[in-house]
């Protein structure tokens, strides 16, 4: 490792950033991997045992304060967030390895559901129902869970953290966070933002650590909820041990999103849309665009143009200005990701655009994968049915727009898709027939908004859906209040 100066990694406890005493862990450039950004020691278990305490002993005054208080930190908390956002943008691109335009534009994003969440007080706190019976009305009211472990992946580092931390501290509960070990920078800088906010000591712990903390956090017995946003082999694991202790779980968990581009589609809208949806963040959403179905009429032309703007794509340092696709991760995901492209190849897929190794120049040294686009032959294809989470997009054709939306749904995922059509027939049976949690009509597949429902159908999530007022369903239980006075004055 070459000695730069590094950002010392912390860990916020009760209030007190520490310094933790468990292993080491360091954040990598993903695209100069010798350039250390953040290391430190892990928190340990007596940390995390620290931590729930805290929690559990703040989280009771929290749910007392006013939502509008409450709303009040989260607001100067996006007042912080958007201050820093070109900084942190270029932490994010240098942490994570998207580009410099995505990390600022995800930091802005995360100032934006803030302050989304912050308002919330202005809005509809529960129902009233009518009662069956003279002299009474029927309240539901809400109430926060308590203490909720928040988990979150590397792929959004502030963007999924604030649509987590934001409704589950509004509601009035308190959060202990780990984030993926890979982008602890991003953690802490949002951490510092609530903080600085005034969020009261121990209403938001932040733990970094592997993946025995993560199975540390959600085992401990003084956690009432789990959120997590990951693959789909911890999302199971996780809902299994929540529901082992009775707590409930929400898991965003894998996709294998289809792009579909029927004869009748504005080619050149899709062309660039596809591009987006496969190759921003390095394919490395949930929401990317992993699966591309094509009717034959445009097939041929849509390839075409495809592959021509994929093998121009400016791969490169993703915070320099010009780059357009920045690498993958970890060399653990370069290793994935370049395994299942030879697999795809044996197993019969043709490589229309990338598939080797960058192995000279400047990019040799990075985890960077060439955009790639490989036909499947009709037989049964692994890159079809596993989620590769990279920049590589697989083919197939179909006959008509019924086969096409088949083959969509032939995933045991259903998080996202795009539908690219200018008939509002097909337009209409795409809406019907999709069984996904997100639909797109001539936009990609991917993009989330802070006011809207966001999660998969099927396999790709277990439990309540985040954001907008799907969000509440989680972050809080309803008590059903019959509320009677006394005798009814005639
Ligand atoms: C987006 O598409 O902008 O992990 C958000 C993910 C999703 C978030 C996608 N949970 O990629």
């Amino acid at each position: 490792m070459t000695a730069t100066t590094h950002a010392a990694l912390q860990h916020l406890v009760a209030g007190e950033w520490i310094t933790g005493s468990g292993t080491e862990v360091r954040s990598l450039n993903p695209a100069r991997p010798t350039t250390v950004l953040a290391a430190g020691a892990c928190a340990t278990d007596a940390d995390l045992d620290t931590a729930v305490a805290a929690a559990a002993a703040a989280q009771r005054t929290w749910a007392r304060t006013p939502i509008h208080q409450r709303g009040t930190v989260l607001l100067q908390a996006a007042t912080i967030v958007d201050r820093n956002a070109e900084a942190w943008g270029r932490d994010l691109a240098a942490e994570e390895g998207k580009t410099l335009a995505e990390g600022v534009g995800e930091v802005r994003r995360a100032a934006q559901i803030l302050r989304y969440y912050g308002n919330e007080g202005d809005r509809h706190a529960g129902d009233i129902y009518s009662s069956p019976r003279a002299g009474e009305q029927i309240l539901v009211t809400r109430k926060p869970v308590g203490v909720v472990a928040v988990i979150t992946p590397f792929n959004f580092p502030i963007a999924i953290p604030a649509w987590k931390i934001a409704p589950a501290l509004i509601y009035g509960n308190a959060v202990v966070w780990k984030p993926a070990s890979t982008v602890p920078l991003l953690a802490m800088h949002l951490a510092s933002a609530l903080h600085e906010a005034g969020l009261p000591p121990g209403v938001l712990n932040l733990l970094i650590g592997g993946s025995g903390l993560g199975d540390g956090i959600v085992g401990h017995a003084g956690v009432d909820a789990v959120t997590f946003t990951g693959s789909t082999g911890i999302g199971r694991r996780i809902a299994a041990a929540a529901a082992t202790r009775g707590v409930p779980a929400q898991c965003e968990m894998g996709g294998k999103n289809a792009a579909v581009v029927l004869d009748d589609a504005d080619l050149d809208l899709a062309v660039e849309q596809v591009m987006l949806g496969a190759f921003r963040s390095s394919g490395q959403k949930c929401t990317a665009t992993s699966r591309l179905i094509l009717t034959d009429g445009i097939a041929d032309r849509f390839l075409q143009q495809l592959t021509e703007r994929a093998a121009t794509l400016r791969v490169g340092d993703p915070t320099e200005g010009s780059t357009e696709m920045g690498p993958v991760v970890s060399e653990s995901a370069h290793t994935t990701i370049t395994c299942g492209i030879e697999t795809a190849t044996i197993q019969g897929a043709s490589v229309l655009t990338g598939g080797a190794r960058y192995t000279e120049g400047p990019l040799a040294d990075g985890y960077f994968i060439a955009p790639t686009v490989l036909e499947l032959p009709g037989t049964e294809a692994d890159l079809w049915t596993d989620e590769l989470f990279g920049p590589v997009l697989a083919v197939r054709r179909a006959a008509d727009a019924d086969e096409a939306f088949t083959l969509a749904n032939d995933s045991e995922f259903g998080l996202s898709a795009a539908v690219f059509t200018q008939d509002l027939t097909r337009a209409l049976e795409a809406v019907e027939h999709l069984d996904v949690g997100v639909l797109h009509i001539n936009s990609e597949s991917a993009g989330a908004d802070p006011h809207v429902p966001f999660g998969g159908a099927k396999k790709s999530g277990l439990g309540p859906k985040e954001q907008g007022s799907a969000a509440r369903e989680f972050f809080t239980h309803t008590t059903t209040v019959y509320l009677r006075g006394g005798a009814p004055s005639v």
